[in-house]
């Protein structure tokens, strides 16, 4: 693992390893924590499930286990710091200079969220929303001391893909992707999957954590850490169309004749339906070929291309599209903002041929 910070952790895979698989293993999936990674139980862990609704539950490990049907969703879970490293090369921003290996596809395996709610009588009235709170303890220079927390709305807490999970890839989750107890939702920024969930709380309102409220928000151009203004800022939920490279690696050296490029392309709200590679920066374009599990909406396409490099510098680049006809931007500067969320343009990596 490439490795930002060791307290708290955050670490990414190499690309190389990350296209090795279109499920990633537990070793190689990114880290993206705040605080300590605590260290839990499972035998005395529980769940609160509180708020608007009829009744309140105080659920163990195996109490969820036993009365909810077991259900298994892949998904990829992506940092909406992914890729920061580009919107970082504009001007600066805060934050870990992730490349684009904050991002993993697995195999989730827990209870949906949605059970849990319903058999807590929760109401499902539209503007309602699910708060979430941690376990692990964040501290920040203004703020204190306090627990993770943060909120999805409701329409999207009630809908079937949305787990407390257990188990990634058949296995026990790793202390630091949650164990024992996490929730997972696709399609939405890391952010708003808890890891080490204590309770669920259904209000009328965003979490009033300072993780929903001032932080994980896409704030426009001209503000900086000093100008914020919060309120103006759209709260992440879902995860734009995105694309990259992950095979040849940055500044690789290569022979020149055919060469295969692999990488990876995702969308949330849409579907991919192509992708397209350049060798000269995106003055001309081929498609790539894509592979998608039909049966595995929330998860990523891995995709293809095999090019012809003449001798010399090249800039390679790829694009997605999504079935709206919608793709990337080209620069990362069209998008930039400084907490550096959302890095999105097309992925350029600079090689050479000999
Ligand atoms: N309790 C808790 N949950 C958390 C976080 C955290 O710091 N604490 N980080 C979030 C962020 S920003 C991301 S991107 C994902 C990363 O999940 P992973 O470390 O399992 O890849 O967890 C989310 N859930
Ligand atoms: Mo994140």
């Amino acid at each position: 693992m490439i490795i930002h910070t060791k307290e708290p952790f955050n670490a990414e895979p190499s690309l190389a390893r990350l296209r090795a698989s279109s499920i990633t293993a537990q070793p190689d999936f990114y880290v993206r924590s705040h605080g300590k990674i605590p260290q839990l139980d499972e035998k005395t862990h529980r769940l609160h499930v509180a708020g608007e609704v009829r009744t309140p539950l105080d659920l163990s490990i195996t109490e969820l286990r036993d009365r909810f049907t077991l259900s298994t969703v892949t998904a990829v879970m992506q940092c909406a710091g992914n890729r920061r490293l580009d919107m970082q090369a504009v001007k600066p921003t805060s934050g870990d200079p992730w490349a684009p290996g904050a991002i993993g596809n697995a195999e989730w395996t827990g209870v949906s969220l949605a059970d849990v709610l319903q058999a807590a009588g929760a109401s499902a009235e539209p503007g309602l929303h699910v708060a979430f709170e941690a376990c692990d303890e964040i501290e920040m220079p203004d703020e204190g001391r306090f627990n993770y927390g943060v909120s999805i709305p409701i329409g999207k807490a009630m809908s079937p893909e949305v787990l407390l999970a257990f188990e990634m890839n058949g296995e026990a989750l790793a202390r630091e992707h949650g164990y024992p107890l996490r929730v997972v939702v696709p399609g939405f920024a890391g952010v708003r999957s808890p890891k080490w969930l204590t309770a669920i709380i259904v209000q009328d309102r965003p979490s009033d954590n300072h993780m929903q409220q001032r932080d994980y928000k896409l704030v426009p151009a001209e503000m900086t850490a000093n100008t914020v203004n919060w309120d103006q800022g759209i709260t992440i939920y879902d995860m734009p169309l995105n694309s990259a490279i992950c095979e040849p690696a940055a500044r690789a050296e290569m022979k020149a004749g055919l060469a295969t490029l692999r990488g990876y392309a995702i969308a949330t709200a849409r579907e991919v339906v192509r992708v397209d590679v350049s060798i000269d920066g995106g003055r001309n374009w081929r498609q790539a070929e894509l592979e998608h599990d039909a049966e595995a909406p929330w998860s990523w396409s891995f995709w293809t291309a095999t090019v012809d490099l003449p001798k010399g510098e090249h800039e390679l680049a790829v694009r997605a599209w999504d079935s709206a006809g919608q793709t990337q931007p080209a620069q990362p500067d069209d998008t930039w903002n400084f907490k550096g969320y959302l890095s999105a343009a097309w992925h350029r990596v600079h090689v050479s041929a000999t």
